[in-house]
């Protein structure tokens, strides 16, 4: 049969959402999960699938059509988006905002080169919430766009969090200014800066003998991730993260309010309640991944990002299935 053959690099919270994502899609099979550890450390959902080290990746170039690169934005995929591009057509979760940029450009050099196709900024925001953007813009020309997140766990900073010297473990929770929120959903049209629509909360397990000190300095002041907000450190045991914090829901909304003709009103929202943002992010990641796909066989080849990507591949559904049953 031809099922999309699935690699899975990186096997964290994202990694094993997507091992769960892809057993819900029947057009996929997943050939093997790739990581840094020793891989009989790594402990798999399912005992049918093998486990490599990521360093010996290339030699499955040939069983492999699609890699989800499951790294932190930080400090895996800056290195592993364009290693991994060379040889396989990725799709990843790159999410700091202010880099896209710089990062679609280092992934599309090479991808280029190598006729591959990497699908980058996969996931909710970015990912959804930014399609969203662009359509309110794209429609209503005269109006203004919020977002607002949470209360949830971001992994892109809770992984910010933990490469920070001296923190042995954490999370962070984002938070939406409810004043705030409530003057956008009243069609006020605020002006708000980024430290006006959200607070961040850290909840970090310190190393023996590490500086609380230091470690609050080093997040509160850590560019694109804290330095614009006011942020907040609590120190806890290992005990209350685990006990406390092990569950990682988010949402938020994206809310573009504008006007037609002389001074009509019209608002479109879209939000998103989640209980795993992890697992979430990674059903969006397979859904892309079959689209990196599509791709590639097409031969449109390079760096991609959502904009990019036209709906209907997304769907294992045929374009006159769609038509007639989703139209
Ligand atoms: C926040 C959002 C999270 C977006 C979702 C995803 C993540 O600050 O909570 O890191 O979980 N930017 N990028």
């Amino acid at each position: 049969n031809n099922k999309i053959r699935v690699g899975i690099a990186g096997y964290g919270n994202l990694g094993r959402g997507v091992e769960s994502a892809i057993s819900q899609n029947e057009d996929m099979t997943l050939v093997g999960v790739f990581t840094r550890r020793e891989p009989v450390d790594v402990q798999l959902l399912s005992d049918q699938v093998p486990v490599h080290k990521l360093d010996e990746i290339e030699s499955f170039k040939d069983d492999i059509d699609v890699l989800i690169l499951c790294g932190g934005s930080k400090n895996d995929l800056p290195e592993q988006g364009p290693a991994l591009a060379k040889h396989f057509t990725t799709v990843d979760s790159y999410d700091t905002h202010a880099k896209i940029p710089e990062y679609f450009a280092s992934v599309d050099e090479v991808a280029q080169a190598a006729g591959t196709t990497a699908i980058i900024s996969v996931g909710w925001d970015p990912g959804l919430f930014s399609i969203n953007r662009m359509m309110g813009e794209a429609i209503l020309p005269e109006g203004e766009t919020y977002t607002f997140w949470g209360k949830g766990l971001s992994q892109g900073h809770s992984d910010a969090v933990r490469r920070v010297d001296g923190v042995k473990a954490g999370v962070q929770y984002t938070l939406p200014a409810e004043d705030a929120m409530n003057r956008v959903r009243n069609g006020e049209l605020p002006e708000l800066s980024t430290k006006e629509k959200h607070t961040r909360e850290c909840y970090v397990v310190l190393e023996e003998g590490a500086s609380e000190e230091q470690v609050r300095e080093t997040i509160v002041t850590m560019p694109d991730y804290f330095a614009d907000y006011n942020t907040t450190v609590n120190f806890i045991t290992e005990e209350e993260l685990r006990r406390d914090h092990a569950k990682m829901p988010h949402g938020g909304f994206v809310i573009r309010s504008g006007k037609t003709g002389e001074s009509t009103d019209q608002v479109i929202e879209f939000s998103l309640k989640l209980d795993s943002n992890p697992e979430f992010t990674s059903s969006v990641l397979v859904a892309y991944a079959r689209a990196a796909h599509k791709l590639q066989q097409k031969g449109d080849t390079g760096a991609k990002t959502v904009y990019d990507i036209a709906p209907g591949l997304l769907s294992p559904k045929s374009p006159a299935e769609i038509r007639k049953e989703l139209l």
